[in-house]
């Protein structure tokens, strides 16, 4: 029997092509995780790093004084930021529901996540029909969002998901076996699936295309250039546990995420900075190789 076609990178979904695109642009693999509870701060935050990312990182339902008006409230600015700056947003809401109500989750409240975040992330652990689930209620915003086109500058009007497939956290339940599940789920989703949370890529067949985002990074202290008041070191007091960008790039992993080591710094723009130059370095370092 004929075996099947090998797939190439046109297999890769349209939200991770533009985001290697802003990647090779921006000379940034930076993801800014705004973990701050003040949604005007948040996007101030978003204005001032914007220049330095490729995706901005939300808690949307840690924020006070969300405006959810559709047009110019906070989800509405946030989108013409990204849209200004050129970065994704990536909502981590990390869905881990019945299909049925992660779609309400998705789509309604007081947040409307759909219609703002390009990004968010699920656990597969209810099972891969909730992914089928959260990918309707996309496919269903991209019917009534078809782009007018013609600028080839702006982010597809598509939405993708990451799936959780390691955490950065000690202790964790996500072992070798469940990784390995959602690798294989991921492979079934492409359509809606872009990529993976994870430690290291998980990319090993000739057809994947999977962005890797990872967690847990700081740069070491006595590198950090400044006084700030909070300079995460190898773990936080809550198990949070942490690798430098440099560790990070030179794994392979495409994306840092960074929270309190740029949000609590004394000058975030100016942290976002060092973090995009050392992580771009080793990424230019790992691809020279
Ligand atoms: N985050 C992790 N680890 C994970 C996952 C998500 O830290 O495994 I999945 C989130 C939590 C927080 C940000 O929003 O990434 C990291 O923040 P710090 O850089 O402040 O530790």
């Amino acid at each position: 029997m004929a075996s099947p076609p090998p797939q190439d990178a046109a297999a890769a979904h349209p939200l991770t092509t533009y985001l290697q695109r802003l990647i090779a642009e921006k000379h940034s693999n930076l993801c800014v995780s705004a973990d701050i509870t003040c949604a005007t701060s948040m996007l101030s935050l978003a204005d001032a790093v914007g220049p330095s990312i490729v995706v901005f990182k939300t808690h949307a339902d840690i924020l006070a004084g969300w405006d959810s008006h559709p047009t110019t409230g906070t989800g509405a600015q946030l989108a013409a930021l990204a849209r200004k700056h050129r970065f994704l947003i990536f909502e981590d809401r990390k869905f881990a529901d019945i299909g049925s109500t992660c779609q309400l989750q998705y789509v309604g409240g007081l947040h409307q996540i759909v219609t703002w975040a390009h990004i968010v992330n699920a656990h597969i652990l209810p099972g891969k029909d909730m992914l089928r689930a959260l990918g309707e209620s996309a496919a269903a915003w991209e019917a009534l969002n078809v782009p007018a086109g013609g600028n080839e500058d702006e982010a597809p009007s598509r939405r993708g998901l990451l799936l959780l497939a390691q955490m950065s956290s000690a202790g964790n339940f996500l072992d070798e076996t469940y990784t390995s599940h959602c690798v294989a789920i991921a492979r079934e989703q492409r359509d809606f699936v872009m990529g993976y949370i994870a430690q290291r890529p998980l990319n090993s067949l000739p057809g994947d295309a999977f962005v890797t985002m990872t967690p847990g990074c700081s740069i070491p202290p006595q590198e950090s250039l400044d006084d700030s008041e909070f300079v995460p070191g190898e773990e936080d007091a809550l198990g949070q546990q942490y690798n430098t960008p440099r560790d990070i790039m030179l794994r392979g992993c495409d994306v840092i995420i960074v929270g309190r080591g740029i949000c609590n710094a004394k000058d975030p723009q100016m942290k976002a900075e060092q973090y995009r130059k050392l992580a771009w370095e080793a990424y230019v370092e790992k691809r020279e190789k």
